[in-house]
Parts: structure tokens; sequence; C-alpha cells
């Protein structure tokens, strides 16, 4: 009992936090290369050239003006140019996920590598065949990519040139790329995620859109992407009917604060608004009434073509994936109640739970909770592509002991097992977040870190690169040796 004996053990990782190699090997630049480093408290920022020639940082998420394009400061220090470089390290790094025993891999392809300005012609070849040396490693170790097609991450000129994802051209020339790697590499993937937390696109770095503040705008841009993965899944079904190609949502877990049926119903508003619908559509194929009706309350009309909504029902995905690191507590008043200081969505702290260093909650029993509610409402099988703890690791005598991660991964495992063995939710795999040091997406940073391999960089961009195993390396090496049993 417990794990399933093909079950898919492994950890997850993502080019612009990853990778590096921003111009090699005829990479573009894609908007993630302009945003800067930054740290818990200082924001990543975009530096821009207005029309009359002035330039200025602006916050990340902040509206870019329609004449002003981002541009590189010599000075400054830009996380996703060198990241961790596995651009160079693919085949160490891969290695050592090897000794762990890695069934799965999952990382992301870099879009501007393959099409450096989104809109070319040919694909760049010498970027596919980047890839495809990193997938014939992988095979070396028997370990199976599980490919995000889209993580955070687009080409400049798109969002330069066509505005991004508000654009209907963009469908397109993402398509023209997923034909691309879904042909090239249609004998070393099986396993395929359109775009990482698509629920969580919201501003330049991931949509493209300058006006992240417009509605309209920014449901119209959403439906975009929606389109576009829905045609991926099938073109992808077409090329390669083996394929498993799934929908990655970032589950944060609500909790309304009280019985109070105000707070219920705030709870239950907030999930739709933030995940629901996602699910729903990637899920079911169709936009769920709710929104329908928001979108008349707002005055809004999605601007469609005929066959669109065939295209949504046609592309639904053979399975869900999620992110889940945390949960979060909801209350219609937000009145005097303590404040959970990092919680992503400003959230009220919860009593009952502990947080991370950076204040993220650690609520293990909600990951059972958020695999049956899934399974339940969809009855499709689940991964969790992302989870885990991002700390502060201390060297001492050249050893990492990070107990905290160990005890953190620990107890989330045996809240899936009880899923699986108690609850009989289909649970194909498990890739924590970071499996080596990595770029925060966050904050930029290094310092908060995930892996169970240690990556000698510092906030800065200064260090040697070397890669280093923590204790955790060990501990989970026999996690997948015991598939599970040993903890
Ligand atoms: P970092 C916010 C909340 C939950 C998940 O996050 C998030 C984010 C964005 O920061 O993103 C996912 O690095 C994302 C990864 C990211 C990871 O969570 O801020 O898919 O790219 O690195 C962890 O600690």
């Amino acid at each position: 009992m417990g794990f399933p004996k093909d079950f898919l053990w492994g950890g997850a990782t993502a080019a612009n936090q990853y990778e590096g190699g921003y111009l090699s090997g005829g990479k573009g630049l894609a908007v993630a290369d302009v945003i800067s480093g930054g740290t818990k408290t200082q924001v990543r920022k975009i530096l821009i050239e207005l029309a009359d020639g002035t330039k200025k940082w602006i916050p990340r998420w902040e509206e870019i003006p329609t004449d002003a394009k981002p541009v590189i400061d010599e000075n400054t220090y830009y996380p996703s140019h060198q990241a961790v470089d596995f651009y160079h390290h693919y085949k160490e790094d891969i290695r050592l996920m090897g000794e762990m025993g890695f069934k799965v891999f999952r990382m992301s392809i870099n879009w501007s590598r393959i099409f450096p300005n989104g809109d070319d012609v040919c694909p760049n070849e010498e970027g596919l065949q980047f890839y495809e040396a990193v997938f014939a490693e992988c095979k070396k170790y028997q370990i199976e990519p599980l490919v995000t097609i889209n993580h955070f991450d687009l080409p400049l000129n798109i969002a330069l040139k066509y505005g991004g994802w508000y654009s209907r051209k963009t469908i397109n020339m993402f398509l023209d790329y997923c034909k691309t790697i879904f042909e090239r590499y249609q004998h070393q993937v099986k396993y395929w995620l359109t775009f990482n937390e698509i629920n969580f696109l919201r501003d330049y770095s991931t949509l493209g859109i300058t006006e992240a503040s417009d509605y309209n705008k920014q449901q119209q841009s959403i439906f975009h992407v929606l389109l576009a993965s829905a045609k991926a899944v099938q073109l992808g079904h077409q090329i390669n009917p083996e394929f498993k190609i799934g929908a990655m949502i970032a589950n944060i877990l609500f909790y309304p604060q009280s019985c109070n049926p105000e707070d219920v119903l705030e709870e239950m508003k907030v999930s739709r608004e933030f995940k629901d619908f996602y699910y729903d559509i990637q899920c079911r194929g169709s936009y769920p009434n709710y929104k329908l009706k928001e979108f008349k309350r707002n005055h809004f009309k999605l601007e469609k073509l005929p066959g669109d909504e065939e295209e949504l029902q046609n592309g639904t995905v053979d399975f869900i994936s999620i992110s889940y690191y945390n949960s979060a507590v909801i209350a219609k008043q937000k009145g005097d109640a303590e404040k959970s200081s990092g919680n992503q969505l400003g959230g009220i702290k919860n009593p009952y739970l502990e947080e991370s260093e950076w204040g993220w909650p650690i609520d293990p029993i909600g990951l059972r909770i958020v695999l049956n509610r899934l399974y339940d409402k969809y009855r499709l099988p689940l991964m969790i592509v992302e989870n885990g703890l991002g700390a502060i690791d201390k060297i001492k005598n050249g050893t990492i002991d990070d107990d905290y991660r160990i005890d953190y991964l620990r107890r989330h495992i045996l809240q899936m097992k009880e899923a699986i063995e108690y609850d009989g939710v289909e649970l194909w795999g498990y890739t924590p977040w970071g499996c080596i040091d990595l770029v925060s997406a966050g904050t930029g940073e290094m310092d908060k870190r995930y892996g169970f391999v240690y990556v000698d960089k510092d906030n800065s961009g200064k260090g040697t690169l070397s890669r280093t195993k923590k204790k955790s390396f060990d501990w989970y090496k026999q996690v997948i040796a015991s598939n599970g049993e040993s903890l």
C-alpha cells in the first residue's frame, strides 16, 4: 500500500530562475531578463526609457507607458541572466538528480531560446539542440522530463510589438512554438504543462500587458491564454496521442476566518476568483456562470471568434497539477485581526499555523484537503509540481543541516500518503520546488532557498556556482528509494 509503484518522485525548476545563458546560443531577450533582483524588502524593478530618452525605474507591476520601453542597465544585477547556470551545469545537475533517484524532472523551456523574438519564421536550431541534450541526459538516468511550456516567461518582443497576451496574435505565436517543441521532442517528452500557475498571470512579466489595472484588458488577455492552452492541448494530442498534458494552478487553500456565513461566502468568492474559474475552464471546457455574470455586471464583453467555445471545450486537460505552499485566511471584515506578514494575499494570520521566514503559513493538512477537493470535483489524476520551504541555509564546516526543510517536506508527504491511502485520491507524482537552489520568483533573491543541493551564489550575483549536497539530499534519496515509506 502507500504510494503507487510507479509514483513519480522528483523536483521542479523554471528556466528564467534556473537556466541562465540569457543571450547564449542565439537566445532572445525575455521580459524576465529586464527585471532586476530584489530582496524580502526591496521590490524587483524594471528600468524604462521614455519617448524623450529619459530613463526611470518602476516596480515590476507598475504600468509601462505605451511609448516607453524596458532597457537593461549595465550596472544592475539581473538574476535571470545567469541564474544558477543550468545552461552550463545541466550534466552535473541531472547526475545529482539521478543520484537522488529522481523519476521525473520538472523544467521549463525558455520560449525566447526557441523563438528569440516570438515572431521569427524559423526556430533557433541551437536552442532546440540544447533541450535535446538535456532530455538525452535525463534518459541516461531514466528520468522522465515534465516540461512546462510557459513558466512566467515571454519573449520581450512579443510584449513590445504586440502588447503581449492582449493580442490574439500571441496565441498563434505560442502555437507555433508548441508545434515546434511537440514535434521535435515527441519521443523524448511525454508529460507537459501548458502555463505555469495560469491563475497567477497578471503583470508585464507574465501577460506582457502594460495596463495591469484595466479589468477588460486583463480578462481579455486571460481568455487568450486559456484559449491558447486549450489549442495547445489539442495540438499535442494530434502530434502524439500518448502525450499527457496538464493544467498548472497555484492552489493556495483559503479558509473562512469564522463560521459567520459572511466569511464563508467571502471565502467562496475569493476561491472562485483566484483559482476555481481557471480549473473549471481547463477541466470542464467552459466559463462558469458566475464568471459570465461578473462580466455582465462589469459591462464587459469578451471578444471571441466563432469556434472559440468549441476550442475550449475540446482542449480540456488530461490531468491537474498544482503548486501548494500554504493556506490563507479570508474574512469579510478584516478588522483588527493580526496580519500574516508575508502571506501573498495580505491575509489574516492563522493562529493554528507556524510560518516560514518569509511569512508563508505552513499547512500540511491543507494539502490533503486540497487534493481531496480537487479529486472530488474533477476526478482527474493529480500531480503536486511545486511544494517546499524557502529558507536561509547556513554552511557549517562544509555541511548544511537543513532539518527544517526535511521536517516541512516530511509532513507534506505524510499528508499525501493519507490522501492516497485513506481517501483514495489518484496522485501521480511529487516534484518539490527548486530541487537545486535557484532564484526566487517573488523577490529575485538567492537567499530564499528550496533545494536539496546548495548553489554558491549570493543576492548580488556573486559566487562560484559550485554545487553542495545538503542533509536533505540523502534524506530525499532514501524517501524515493523506499517509495515514501522511510520518512
Ligand atoms: P518564490 C507566489 C505565490 C505562490 C507561488 O516562490 C508563486 C508565487 C510567485 O512568487 O510562484 C511559484 O520563488 C512559481 C515559482 C516560484 C515558487 O512559486 O517567490 O511557480 O516560479 O519560484 C516559489 O519563493
